[in-house]
């Protein structure tokens, strides 16, 4: 790997804590002062230029990954598409954008003020990746934005940076299932995403995740400061598609559910 790549790694991961900061904890329940290897790293954006999809992917092209598979959420009107390294010690990278025009006239236009703020030659830069937001927003608009979509008000609060890192279990040492790593984090006192189950996939589908519920931070509204869901953590497990050979891709039916990790209403309704 090259010394530029492992720096923007750091560099994401370093941004990723100081919004996530039960990540490290995460470490430290799972890892037990080993190292973890994470499976893949997971990005939003708009179908906006010039913040699209395909146009933050080119920075992960530039690095020597390849477009490997498409998936689309028809309910949370989303694409996805995820890359791969031949190196096998970089994480996949899933990269998801909101269809913008599939929604109200009241959502389309806040998105398009947001995106308008955004210098497109700061998007040329892969520092553009964990940067944050380019705009001030109003509590108002935010609250607006979660009626109709949790993601675009994520999106708008927190702008563009990793949503979250993924813990590989299968190079866990001391974990032979994702059952026990879920249990792990529970008695450490994580609250897991219920959604679909706490383990969505199977090895059927020859893929099992899960993820805690995202920590909260305060961001800064344009009138006012309020503390509302940031990152998460994701685990997953794979199985073998073929001997020797684990399945790389992801499972839409699985990932549906695991966006809603920043949703703080299906949080509550947990805890009803
Ligand atoms: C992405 C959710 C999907 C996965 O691994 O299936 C996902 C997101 O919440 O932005 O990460
Ligand atoms: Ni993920």
């Amino acid at each position: 790997m090259s010394q530029q790549v492992e720096q923007f790694f750091e560099n994401l991961w370093n941004d990723y804590i100081k919004l996530t900061p039960s990540a490290a904890k995460v470490h430290e329940v799972l890892g037990q002062g080993r190292d973890i290897i994470n499976d893949h790293v997971a990005f939003r954006t708009f179908n906006q230029a010039p913040v699209r999809l395909e146009t933050l992917a080119k920075h992960f092209e530039a690095m020597g990954y390849k477009a490997c598979g498409d998936y689309h959420f028809e309910a949370k009107r989303l694409v996805a598409k995820h890359y791969e390294h031949e190196d096998p010690t970089l994480p996949k990278i899933f990269i998801s954008e909101l269809l913008v025009e599939e929604f109200s006239p009241e959502l389309q236009s806040i998105v398009k003020e947001l995106v308008a703020q955004i210098d497109p030659a700061a998007v040329e830069k892969p520092e553009f990746l964990y940067s944050g937001k380019y705009w001030q927003i109003s509590s108002n608009d935010y609250e607006r934005l979660l009626e109709e979509s949790e993601y675009a008000a994520w999106m708008a609060a927190f702008g563009f940076r990793a949503n979250h890192f993924t813990v590989n279990v299968n190079h866990l040492p001391d974990f032979e299932s994702l059952e026990q790593v879920n249990a792990t984090l529970k008695t450490a006192g994580f609250r897991l995403n219920t959604s679909g189950g706490e383990i969505k996939g199977s090895p059927e589908v020859y893929l099992e995740q899960s993820s805690t519920m995202a920590d909260h931070a305060p961001v800064r509204f344009s009138d006012m400061e309020k503390v509302i869901p940031s990152c998460f953590y994701e685990f997953a497990k794979r199985y073998e598609i073929a001997p020797n050979k684990l399945y790389t891709g992801f499972v839409a039916a699985s990932a549906d559910k695991i966006f809603e990790s920043t949703d703080a209403r299906a949080s509550a309704e947990q805890d009803n």
